[in-house]
């Protein structure tokens, strides 16, 4: 082709690139594929986004099929297998977004298995950010979804069943007071409690890929017992999830009002930015909000996790508790996050 013809070419194919179709701009040939995600539930959502990673996937296919493992997993706590709300049903919250900053939502949805899916389709399909509740349901509905029971699990119901006795809205995330069993496959399997309950609502992951592309993603049941249409940070771009695919991701676990307030993930992004490890970003993020009200920070638990662009990871938290897993060429491995109190 002469030089004529390649520009004529060019100029024709140009407009059909669209962001998300274009090649990255950003390889860097010494990015080796990771995947990062919160809590020790992180080791099987990690295989699954590393089948993908591994044979040159892109990010936001494995950060997708690594969030659909543990919305599979009914009786673990995240998903339709995790605790209701105070009405005794079960919404989901999830969101997704890629190295391009395209991003998708969905906020109490119920009955559906796979949030993390339709957020993606709300991306890709739709001009919007957030899908709510009954319409997050019917946009799922109609592109195939199917309509899942609505029971409770097992573990659920006995756990709302225990909570209605007293119907105390208390609502405790995270924070590791009971002694943990440590049932199924050693200590990446979810934590369960001696009575059978576990405590981790909250999957959030975020990946490169070998080109060096982030993406990200979070599902969860959200707070147990909640108000029925409550909607924590998981759902919320710059809250629960953020990626900026110059600088690095973040994603967040814990009490989601707490994060949402200081638009957490986007903060730790932006820490990131100005030159912070992802350890210290996400450290300057839980400091603001233990800064804001201190003593009401000891009642409550927040961890952030963040990946850098040169594949660095590092997390956070208020109490002592949040771990993550990491999956990469060169390491598979549970972390325990620092804290601060
Ligand atoms: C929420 N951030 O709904 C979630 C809860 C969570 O592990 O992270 N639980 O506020």
């Amino acid at each position: 082709m002469n030089r004529r013809k390649f520009l004529k070419a060019g100029a024709l194919t140009a407009p059909f690139l669209t962001a998300k179709n274009a090649l990255a701009s950003t390889f860097d040939a010494g990015t080796k594929p990771i995947v990062v995600s919160t809590w020790n539930s992180g080791k099987a959502v990690n295989a699954e986004a590393w089948k993908v990673l591994s044979v040159k996937g892109r990010a936001l296919d494995a950060i997708e099929a690594g969030a659909r493992q543990i919305e599979d997993e009914l009786n673990c706590c995240v998903g339709l297998g995790g605790y209701p709300d105070r009405d005794g049903i079960v919404t989901l919250d999830s969101c997704i977004m890629d190295e391009h900053s395209n991003c998708g939502a969905v906020a109490g949805i119920e009955r559906i298995k796979h949030p993390v899916s339709v957020a993606r389709m709300v991306m890709e399909k739709t001009p919007h950010v957030i899908l709510v509740g009954a319409g997050a349901q019917q946009f799922a509905l109609e592109n195939g979804f199917p309509l899942e029971s609505g029971e409770l699990s097992e573990s659920a119901k006995k756990a709302y069943e225990d909570w209605l006795k007293k119907s105390e809205y208390k609502p405790v995330i995270n924070i590791e007071n009971k002694p943990a069993v440590k049932k199924q496959n050693g200590p990446f399997a979810p934590n369960f409690f001696e009575d059978g309950t576990a405590n981790h609502d909250t999957m959030g992951l975020v990946a490169m890929d070998a080109l060096g592309n982030l993406s990200g993603a979070v599902t969860t049941s959200g707070m147990a017992f909640k108000v029925h249409g409550r909607v924590g940070d998981s759902p919320i771009i710059g809250a629960g999830l953020f990626v900026d695919n110059e600088v690095g991701a973040a994603t967040s676990s814990g009490v989601g009002e707490e994060v949402i307030r200081i638009c957490g993930t986007h903060l730790v992004v932006e820490f990131m930015r100005q030159g912070y490890s992802p350890e210290m970003a996400c450290k300057k993020a839980v400091e603001r909000i233990v800064n804001r009200d201190p003593k009401k920070a000891k009642t409550l638990q927040v961890g952030f996790l963040a990946l850098n662009k040169k594949g660095q990871h590092g997390a956070y938290a208020i109490q002592k508790g949040f771990e993550y897993c990491v999956k990469s060429n060169d390491e598979e491995k549970l972390y325990q996050s620092k804290f601060i109190l």
